[in-house]
């Protein structure tokens, strides 16, 4: 392969986050900046001989220019081929499924996930490894650690391929094969579901919609609940994709789904709502007139998986987030399995599930998933859910209502403070760090601190240790506050605080969740000094 040798410089900024390198459009856009991280990925991986690279993203702007750069480079390092998704696409469980499937040596894929899209938005790369999993934190930081030293990369002088024309094309010996983005995942599912009991759900009126918010899961949406379980066409809504999401934000949550929420809490609710983010792997599930939290989800499917064709011989075992609530925990334990807390990040659960310890995974960032790939899957969770109403004949808020009968109730709430100038976020940070250890004894109103720290986490299959996780604040009874930054924003910085309390009380279960956290809301504003530190009144988004 005949390729270029380009002459660059280190930019000082390619350390991926929380999941990938994620900036605004205009900084990918300057003259070698993706070419750098690219070089610098594939200059950390020993690339064998023949290697296939997955590529895909879920649409946004600049996809289809970061695709064709991407092909270039791939082929100027030594890569025999690339799979890449018709049009560009694909979406971040369905690419961590055919590099499983086809074994291809990783993939990248292009998303910054739930953040909007368009040209003064944000784009992101990130590497996912043979397993079809998020680069684990050595790799990404090798990838840093080489784009600050990197001089040059290589790019190759074929032309600009049809990414659009399903199959295969070969330039100097290279080959590119476009795939369709659907096909695969679409019989993952069907493999994993029970499609004849839903389709029976449907056929008894049961309704549902889905909200692909412009962004990757329309195509695949339309052909899982429409083609493949003969859905209604009005069970799914904005569906057709766009490189800006339709100039919103495709993050499923309360605030930003509010076309879906105005919908399931209006007078004609359907049975059951879903929405889905930018690249397809996050999910918000909701009943009528009511929200599950992520939190609960995950132990709803951990308790009730045993129902559904793909989970019938049991699960091995789950793992959570730290932030993610105990919920699952308890359902781990009278199933009598092992469950697994983790730093935010679904890198964190990629050992575990190729060891076989666990089956399900899940975050209260909106992310569920089991082993059938190796990231968070929302469509995966919105069949599993649909599976489950299938054999229960239940409303989802019975589902849960009982639920929280026989296992408690883990109150659950996150409040986000977005766009805080950095130092502002470091200071409220820093002064929780200094004062933790005082607090340890104390009593806020009916809550008594048991103890404080700055989560660590030593990975049980590798050894290697992730510290300064989350600052933790817990409460006797249980209960606990949780502090943390996000490691995916682009803008300043967001501050996340973590509520939870235990409420073993049935007659309590009805009650809302910013109704009964009422007092540890106070606790965690009094404990960090966040209004004294950033004059913010209330949180941008509560979940
Ligand atoms: C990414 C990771 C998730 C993680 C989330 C946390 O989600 O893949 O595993 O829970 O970030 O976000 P933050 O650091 O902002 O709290 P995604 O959907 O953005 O890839």
């Amino acid at each position: 392969m005949k390729f270029q040798t380009i002459s660059t410089q280190p930019f000082s900024d390619q350390k991926p986050g929380t999941s990938g390198l994620r900036k605004r459009v205009k900084v990918f856009q300057h003259p070698h900046y993706l070419e750098n991280f690219v070089q610098s990925i594939f200059d950390t991986l020993e690339i064998p001989a023949n290697a296939t690279l997955t590529l895909g993203g879920d649409g946004r702007y600049y996809n289809r220019v970061a695709i064709q750069t991407i092909i270039k480079i791939a082929a100027a390092n030594g890569f025999a081929k690339v799979m890449v998704g018709q049009g560009g696409i694909l979406s971040t469980p369905a690419a961590s499924h055919v590099i499983r499937k086809y074994q291809t040596f990783g993939g990248i894929i292009l998303s910054a996930s739930h953040n909007p899209g368009g040209p003064d938005n944000d784009f992101g790369i990130k590497y996912n490894t043979t397993n079809g999993g998020p680069a684990p934190e050595k790799i990404t930081e090798a990838i840093f650690a080489k784009s600050k030293t990197i001089a040059q990369y290589r790019l190759a002088d074929i032309p600009d391929m049809d990414i659009d024309t399903l199959g295969t094309q070969k330039v100097n010996g290279f080959t590119v094969e476009v795939i369709d983005p659907v096909a695969d995942y679409a019989d993952l599912m069907e493999s994993l579901f029970d499609f004849d009991a839903i389709r029976a759900l449907f056929k008894t009126g049961f309704r549902m919609k889905f909200d692909a918010m412009h962004a990757v899961t329309g195509p695949y949406a339309k052909e899982v609940f429409l083609n493949r379980l003969g859905a209604d066409a009005s069970s799914v809504m904005n569906c057709e994709a766009s490189e800006d999401f339709g100039g919103g934000h495709p993050d499923p949550n309360l605030t930003y789904a509010h076309d879906l929420v105005e919908i399931m809490y209006g007078d004609d609710a359907p049975d059951f709502g879903a929405a889905s983010d930018g690249d397809g792997d996050r999910n918000m599930i909701l009943g009528k007139h009511f929200f599950v939290t992520p939190s609960d989800s995950l132990a709803l499917i951990a308790a009730n998986a045993r129902i559904v064709k793909g989970y019938s011989g049991g699960i091995a075992g789950v793992a959570r987030s730290m932030p993610t609530s105990a919920a699952v925990d308890k359902v781990a334990q009278s199933l009598d399995i092992p469950c697994y807390e983790t730093p935010t990040g679904w890198k964190f659960f990629g050992n575990l599930m190729d060891a076989g310890k666990v089956t399900l995974c899940g975050e209260e960032s909106f992310g569920t998933g089991s082993s059938h790939v190796r990231e968070k899957d929302g469509l995966w969770a919105v069949l599993l859910w649909l599976n489950i109403l299938a054999i229960k004949r239940q409303s989802v808020e019975q589902i849960v209502m009982r639920h929280w009968l026989q296992f408690g109730r883990n109150v659950y709430s996150r409040h986000d403070y977005e766009d805080i100038p950095t130092d502002e976020a470091n200071a409220v940070i820093q002064h929780l760090r200094d004062s933790m250890p005082g607090l340890v004894g104390k009593t806020f109103g009916q809550y008594k601190v048991a103890t404080c720290d700055d989560f660590s986490y030593t990975d049980p299959i590798d050894g290697s240790v992730s510290t300064k996780q989350g600052l933790r604040v817990l409460f006797e009874d249980g209960s606990r506050i949780v502090y943390r930054l996000s490691g995916t924003g682009t803008e300043g910085a967001t501050l996340r605080i973590y509520l939870e309390a235990f409420e073993p009380d049935s007659a309590k279960h009805g009650l809302d969740a910013q109704v009964l956290l009422q007092e540890m809301i106070q606790i965690a504003l009094q404990l960090s000094q966040l209004k004294e530190k950033t004059g913010r009144e209330k949180p941008t988004v509560i979940t």
